[in-house]
């Protein structure tokens, strides 16, 4: 029997992937940029082992059986990897050995905070480590499990180009500068407990590119701008400008959620009460100290520099309790450095 286990962190976009121009291929319509988490707090991680004495290819995710070869995304990543092991000639074993794969998330799925992205990574690393391709390009492989995985395989700050040609070759995951580039840059992420089931993100951005002209306004017209411009501020270690585009960004991507037809609500009250916040602690502070981004759900991604992270918890706990009673929903600050 051959045996791998990998972790990989979850990522959160500054600029938002929202919208496929080829579903199959999960090839996106325009570029998003993500900070990926350097924590063991928030990550997926994933054994897998292939043997001659399976009989069948088998998955758990998170302690519970799951579809493998029903599951098109899985079976499209395990295919692309057995090709690539075997173009190589990388194979340590027969490709007809059957896989048992265990995945788990050490954050919670319903929290809705980026899952899959952290799982597809895991998952595509962990079997590239058991074919023997892991030094390979593997975000082309990932991004066909779930489109923001191929952002997770890289540290730091990472692009993922949206690329031109049709078979998806160059939509590819990218550093755009060193892992240890912004040592202090760090993120606090607030956990709105919300129950209401929202439209997935698969679904949503469907709709979204079947229904919503401003979608199509954000890809051509804004995207290519703010991509440019938050590479640069990164470079130059330029907070507030990062900041103010991130912010522009998730309102402009919920606003299409709302622009969709019929309409995605993801954000709720508490969501809008944090934008207030944060602009109210910016108001305060004369100057540009924290950003919000909010992703398919309610629950906000603050970011800050680690100069700031005392006094913006305190100011958090000040505005939003945690000792609510049951019904209520509440927040919670949890600093990670990004790096
Ligand atoms: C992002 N999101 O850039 C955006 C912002 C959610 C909001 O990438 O259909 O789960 O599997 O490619 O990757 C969520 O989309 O969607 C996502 P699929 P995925 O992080």
């Amino acid at each position: 029997m051959f045996v791998e286990t990998c972790i990989a962190p979850v990522n959160i976009a500054l600029i938002k992937y929202w919208g496929k121009r080829h579903e199959e291929l999960i090839l996106p319509i325009n570029d998003s940029l993500s900070v990926t988490l350097n924590t063991d707090e928030m990550c997926a991680k994933t054994t897998a082992a292939a043997s001659a004495s399976f009989k069948d290819n088998v998955m758990w995710l998170n302690g519970e059986k799951v579809p493998f070869e029903q599951n098109a995304r899985l079976m499209r990543c395990v295919k692309e990897l057995q090709q690539l092991a075997t173009a190589k000639g990388k194979l340590k074993f027969p490709i007809e050995w059957k896989l048992h794969i265990a995945s788990r998330n050490n954050f919670p799925t319903a929290a809705g905070l980026a899952s899959s992205a952290a799982g597809y990574a895991c998952l595509v690393y962990t079997l590239a480590q058991l074919y023997g391709v892991e030094k390979e390009e593997l975000t082309t492989i990932a991004r066909q499990g779930s489109g923001s995985a191929c952002r997770s395989l890289h540290g730091g700050f990472v692009r993922w180009h949206m690329g031109t040609r049709n078979d998806g070759s160059d939509s590819i995951g990218s550093p755009v500068v060193s892992a240890e580039h912004w040592q202090d840059f760090h993120i606090i992420i607030l956990v709105v407990n919300d129950s209401r089931k929202k439209t997935s993100s698969t679904s949503g951005m469907k709709r979204a590119v079947e229904t919503s002209d401003l979608l199509t306004h954000r890809a051509q017209h804004c995207v290519p701008q703010r991509i440019a411009a938050v590479i640069d501020a990164i470079k130059n270690h330029d907070f507030p400008k990062l900041a103010e585009i991130t912010m522009r960004d998730s309102n402009q991507f919920h606003a299409i959620a709302l622009d969709t037809f019929p309409p995605c609500a993801y954000m709720n009250d508490v969501s809008h009460a944090i934008v207030d916040f944060v602009h109210a602690f910016n108001k305060e502070a004369g100057e540009i100290k924290l950003a919000y981004t909010f992703d398919a759900g309610p629950n906000a991604c603050l970011f800050l520099l680690e100069k700031d992270v005392s006094a913006a918890l305190a100011a958090i706990q000040n505005s939003f309790p945690n000792d609510a009673g049951d019904s209520v929903e509440y927040v919670k600050g949890i600093p990670i450095r990004c790096e």
